[in-house]
């Protein structure tokens, strides 16, 4: 018995460790080289020579004091190296000296005088932020992905955490932390160490640092040779829960305050957040309007003239709501003070004049457009004086030299792309404000909210109530809505194989097939499919691997996976593992997994018990057995009962 492991998993979903078994594969089996080659984006190599690259998402990295700070009303003081996100008995005990530590200048991202704080690095950055007590949406989202892979004994270069300083803006991450460049390495080290490209997962915000490096990249790297150096070092991108158009509930952090159940009041994380440099990246922004390509001004036209030009196309004018579902923002301004100089303002402030003159309080509406071009925020300046600092933070987004990230994301050249997230969970869309009279940063509170859920519209304030406006087909994820998430979809070509599978085992009866659906770009791709039982939960594939020469791109929905919850998903975690063994396997007729019969989560099951006496300590070898012998290992005398059920279970996926 091996005393450390002599206790059974706390609670291990039944899939969840199946993604382990992908690595334990990959590393065992040294020899292994597909034979299937050919298009679609498979890899032709030695896959034990894969790394996998996590990028996590907002506030997700844990940070660390780099100075000694004296806490005169507490038993607490701040030492190098201690955890400031997040050790909440401090956060408790002495929040001002907390807050010293967490907050940044607004305007140029430095650190409090008396306190600094740094990202740490490599994995337990990324899984050692569980803050203690508080449980629930905080506690750290890849400590269970990695913890099974470490439990399997998965090498420890294998797997790599690329954790960073989550309150920075992407550009002040490199300048400061030179976070791109060492992104960089991190790639160029793995690939020289294993011998292979790497897998990317990354998380939420963590999708938006990566789009950020991949047009860095291109500014480092000779043109000719940028596509060549991703097709060397990234094999595939795992886009989770991605907030591709931003998402409201920022703009809500921004006025009064999202505290993800921390033990603060809502003014304190408003105050805090209104200074990072991140607050604004996220911010939810039209799909109709884009900057200049400012890579293309860079090569062709000299330096850059810091003045770069964002239009609108048409679509934007002639659709209300900056095509989201409603606005993101209504707020009641106490007069009409100042407005005139605003005459992009909408339609509801022009047409309410008759209330002004009463000395009524006027509603404001602003779309996702007037969010993010700052509309907004000039339009409500006079009464509060954050915003000043946010469009400070948004006209640098906007003149940044590598990429404004409030424009909608294209398909990166990557080889294989998944992009992976909840729907159908109720998910906020809109707000109301109101002033509150209070002083900032409690001047703002919210009288009601806009949710989508499953198709409609509803309002908080009558409870239940519809409300008009562009639900989509489906929610979102409850905390990103569907509109952005499903930007992806965008990514598909003209012609889309669309499947639709309960997430559970299942005998194959109700899996829905549609070929070659015809895809408009400029709409969304919606299956002619139902889910045939309500009470079932499913995931719907959409697949494309012709549009594009050696390319694939997958998007995965799953029905009511929460954003935070999503990595630790046994459903993902399956579908994750099934899907590079599908790669692996050598002569595989479809380019991905089929879905027609999933009695392969019969083997999960046993897979599982089998892991369990592995995690006792009983034994770990026989694990990796089944998976050898589909592979013809030597080890076919050896005795284990799931060697041919397994194996069969397997092929049926091929
Ligand atoms: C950043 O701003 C603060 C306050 O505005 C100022 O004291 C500090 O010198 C500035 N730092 C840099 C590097 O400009
Ligand atoms: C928004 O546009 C849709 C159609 O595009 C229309 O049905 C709806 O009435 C419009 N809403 C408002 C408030 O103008
Ligand atoms: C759809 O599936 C068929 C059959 O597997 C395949 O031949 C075709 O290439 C797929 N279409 C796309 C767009 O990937
Ligand atoms: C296991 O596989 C062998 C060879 O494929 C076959 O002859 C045998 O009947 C199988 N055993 C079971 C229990 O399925
Ligand atoms: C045309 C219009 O939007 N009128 C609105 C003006 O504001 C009052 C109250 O503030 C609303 O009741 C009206 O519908």
């Amino acid at each position: 018995m091996v005393s450390k492991h002599n206790r059974p998993p706390p609670f291990s979903p039944l899939c969840q460790l199946v993604f382990s078994f992908l690595l334990v594969e990959t590393l065992l089996h040294t020899s292994f080289v597909n034979g299937g080659g050919g298009g679609g984006g498979g890899f032709s190599g030695d896959y034990s020579k894969l790394s996998g690259i996590i990028i996590p998402g907002y506030a997700s990295t844990q940070l660390r004091a780099w100075s000694i700070l004296d806490c005169p009303y507490s038993p607490f003081d701040f030492n190098p190296l201690d955890s400031v996100w997040l050790d909440t008995t401090k956060l408790l005990s002495a929040v001002n000296c907390w807050l010293k530590c967490m907050v940044l200048d607004p305007y140029n991202q430095t650190d409090h005088p008396e306190c600094k704080s740094r990202p740490d690095s490599g994995l337990s950055a990324i899984t050692e932020i569980d803050p203690g007590y508080i449980t629930g949406p905080l506690s750290s989202v890849w400590k269970e992905w990695v913890k099974w892979c470490i439990e399997f004994g998965i090498e420890a270069n294998a797997i790599l955490a690329a954790p960073y300083d989550w309150r920075l803006s992407a550009s002040m991450l490199e300048e400061r932390d030179l976070y791109f460049h060492k992104l960089k390495l991190t790639f160029e080290t793995s690939l020289r160490l294993r011998g292979g490209p790497s897998l990317v997962f990354a998380h939420s915000l963590g999708n938006n640092v990566f789009r950020y490096f991949l047009e860095w990249l291109k500014l480092e790297i000779a043109p000719k040779k940028y596509v060549q150096w991703l097709d060397d070092h990234i094999h595939a991108y795992f886009a989770v829960g991605a907030p591709l158009l931003g998402s409201s509930g920022t703009v809500k952090a921004a006025l009064s305050g999202e505290t993800f159940g921390l033990p603060v009041a809502e003014g304190t994380v408003r105050l805090l957040f209104n200074t990072y440099g991140s607050a604004v990246w996220m911010m939810p922004f039209s799909k109709y309007c884009r900057t200049d390509n400012v890579y293309w001004k860079h090569f062709f036209e000299g330096k850059g003239t810091g003045n770069h030009k964002y239009h609108c196309d048409d679509m934007e004018f002639r659709l209300n709501y900056s095509g989201w579902p409603t606005n993101i923002v209504n707020i009641e301004v106490p007069s009409m003070r100042g407005i005139d100089a605003y005459p992009s303002i909408s339609e509801v402030a022009q047409s309410n004049l008759s209330g002004m003159e009463c000395g009524l309080p006027t509603q404001l509406s602003f779309s996702a457009r007037e969010v993010a071009d700052g509309t907004l925020f000039r339009a409500i300046k006079d009464y509060d004086p954050v915003t000043e600092k946010l469009l400070y933070q948004l006209q640098k987004l906007y003149h940044d030299p590598v990429l404004n990230p409030l424009t909608p994301w294209d398909r990166p050249p990557l080889k294989n792309i998944f992009c992976i997230y909840g729907i159908d969970s109720k998910t906020e869309v809109g707000y109301y404000f109101a002033p509150s009279g209070k002083p900032y940063p409690d001047n703002w509170i919210i009288t009601d909210v806009i949710y989508e859920n499953e198709g409609a519209l509803f309002s908080r304030q009558v409870s239940g109530n519809l409300v008009s406006g562009n639900p989509g087909v489906a929610s979102g994820d409850e905390t990103v809505p569907y509109h952005s998430l499903s930007w992806c979809k965008t990514w598909l070509g003209p012609n889309v194989n669309i499947t639709r599978a309960p997430q559970s085992e299942h005998d194959g009866s109700d899996v829905q097939v549609n070929l070659n659906v015809e895809h408009r770009h400029d709409a969304d791709i919606v299956p002619n499919m139902a889910r045939r039982d309500p009470r079932v939960k499913y995931i719907t594939y959409y697949e494309d691997s012709e549009s594009l020469p050696e390319r694939r791109t997958a998007i995965w929905e799953i029905d009511r996976a929460s954003h935070r919850n999503i990595v630790r998903s046994p459903v993902l975690m399956r579908e994750l593992w099934l899907q590079m063994w599908h790669d692996i396997h050598g002569g595989t007729k479809s380019k991905f997994v089929t879905k027609g019969n999933s009695r392969i989560c019969k083997l999960f099951k046993v897979a599982h018990f089998t892991m369990n006496k592995a995690i006792s300590g009983e034994i770990v070898l026989t694990i990796v057995w089944p998976f050898r012998y589909v592979f013809g290992d030597v080890h076919l005398g050896q005795s284990c009962r799931l060697k041919n059920s397994s194996a069969d279970l397997l092929l049926h996926y091929l």
